[in-house]
């Protein structure tokens, strides 16, 4: 079948926190979440600018339950910069659930952004902190490189991938999501809710499938 999209010098694939704690067996194990690994090195290569993120948490991060006594997790607490779900410990800075999965191709990244690094506020998007005003540099970085289209793939859907997307186009990138390169959590709802976000918010989806080799 004819590719539909041929990424240029203009695009770039973000590849969100495919990460050892977000895979079966980690401590946040989203299902199925090795799955994306062959996709995302199957399409790689037809891209001229990868980026790759790392959910990367010092101990007692604020969004970990075991900083919240009385707290277990996927409950929420109110934060100075809203409502927090709270985690189990993962991705904890240094270990080896931090690490990238590791059949995980990284050899091509130009950058590797680390998000959450603060020990008082959450970040899911690549982008901004959960506050939505910290910036993490990323699209001064992309704008700097002269990218205009972003490529999202990864874990989780509805958390890292979702706030990614929204801030991407808010950003005034195009934010296209490669569905089956990606796999959520869904606490919820919050994969229906995440992709109807991102749908009003005039993020793209694609099949891996779409795209030139
Ligand atoms: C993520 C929950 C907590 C993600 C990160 O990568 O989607 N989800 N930290
Ligand atoms: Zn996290």
């Amino acid at each position: 079948m004819a590719a539909d999209i041929i990424p240029g010098e203009r695009d770039l694939l973000l590849v969100v926190d495919v990460q050892n704690d977000f895979c079966p067996g980690g401590a946040l194990g989203v299902p199925e979440g090795d799955a994306v690994v062959p996709v995302i090195n199957r399409i790689q290569p037809g891209f001229a600018h990868v980026v790759l993120t790392q959910d990367w948490h010092p101990p007692g991060h604020q969004s970990f339950a075991s900083t919240h006594p009385g707290h277990a997790p996927f409950e929420t607490v109110e934060a100075a910069y809203g409502p927090q779900t709270l985690w189990p410990d993962h991705c904890v800075q240094g270990t080896p659930g931090a690490a990238f999965h590791p059949d995980l191709e990284t050899t091509k990244a130009e950058m590797i952004v680390r998000k959450g690094t603060r020990a008082e506020i959450d970040s899911y998007s690549a982008f901004y902190e959960n506050d939505h005003t910290t910036a993490t540099g990323l699209a001064g970085y992309l704008r700097e490189r002269d990218v205009t289209r972003v490529f999202i793939c990864g874990l989780a859907t509805d958390y890292c991938v979702h706030f990614s997307a929204l801030d991407a186009a808010r950003a005034g990138f195009e934010a296209v999501v490669i569905e089956d390169a990606c796999r959520g959590i869904d606490l919820e709802g919050s994969l229906a809710a995440a992709n109807q976000a991102m749908a009003e918010a005039g993020v793209a989806f694609i099949a891996s499938a779409a795209l030139g080799d």
